[in-house]
């Protein structure tokens, strides 16, 4: 398998997947701006919108994104708990969550922050969204260690996006069950090591960047 990512990105929760689950990929690093790849592939002839995470398989199919590639990794590592099992209410429940994740806080809030070329009015409309969807999250995570019972991808996707609050002027302190979320999850030694990783590769990005 090669997993494409690129440095603090939301690919992080696939790595983040990989490591909890004793997953060996080849890790594929994509430079976000010219497209791409660490050996000089065209990355759209990978994925054609250009977006990491992608996952080829050993057979040459491409699985793009993430709330699919992580599910993939769950379940062709069932012994890793990464995701309940297909038909079950849990499953679904993950589903939910992957969905929220993505929609609700990675694009409707987390990219129009941190997307240098949004246009002002798009900042002030995500800002708005921020109240709702950080008050839900903190109320489904008031007294609960993970979003479901037990570490799942949806976890690795919801550390992988809190990870940029920081970055987005998002102070998580206002939401306590959140913020000790985040704290608690970064000290998983799966999450520990994948953030350490793509923190260095990051920096030597942008290095590379600003020699450009
Ligand atoms: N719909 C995709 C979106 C993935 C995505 O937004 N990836 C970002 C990194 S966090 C990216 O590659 N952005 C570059 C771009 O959109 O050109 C998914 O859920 O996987």
């Amino acid at each position: 398998m090669e997993l494409f990512f690129s440095p603090l990105a939301c690919s992080m929760a696939s790595r983040i997947a990989c490591y909890e689950a004793g997953a060996e990929p080849r890790f594929v690093q994509v430079d976000p701006r010219r497209k791409r790849t660490a050996d000089d592939v065209d990355f759209h002839s990978v994925n054609p919108m250009g977006q990491v995470p992608a996952l080829r398989l050993d057979d040459g199919a491409v699985l793009t994104e993430n709330a699919v590639v992580l599910q993939y990794l769950g379940d062709r590592f069932p012994a890793s708990g990464l995701v309940p099992p297909p038909g079950s209410l849990a499953r679904y429940r993950l589903q939910e969550w992957l969905n929220f994740i993505a929609t609700e806080l990675h694009k409707a809030i987390f990219i129009p922050l941190l997307d240098p070329k949004a246009p002002a009015g798009a900042r002030e409309f995500a800002l708005a969204k921020v109240e709702r969807s950080f008050g839900r999250l903190d109320a489904a995570l008031a007294g609960r260690e993970t979003l479901l019972d037990g570490f799942t991808v949806a976890d690795a996707y919801l550390v992988t996006v809190l990870n940029w609050g920081a970055h987005s002027g998002i102070d998580l302190a206002r939401w306590p069950a959140v913020q000790a979320f985040y704290a608690r999850t970064l000290r998983r030694p799966a999450v520990a090591r994948a953030l350490g990783e793509e923190f260095r590769l990051y920096k030597e990005e942008l290095a590379r960047h600003q020699a450009a």
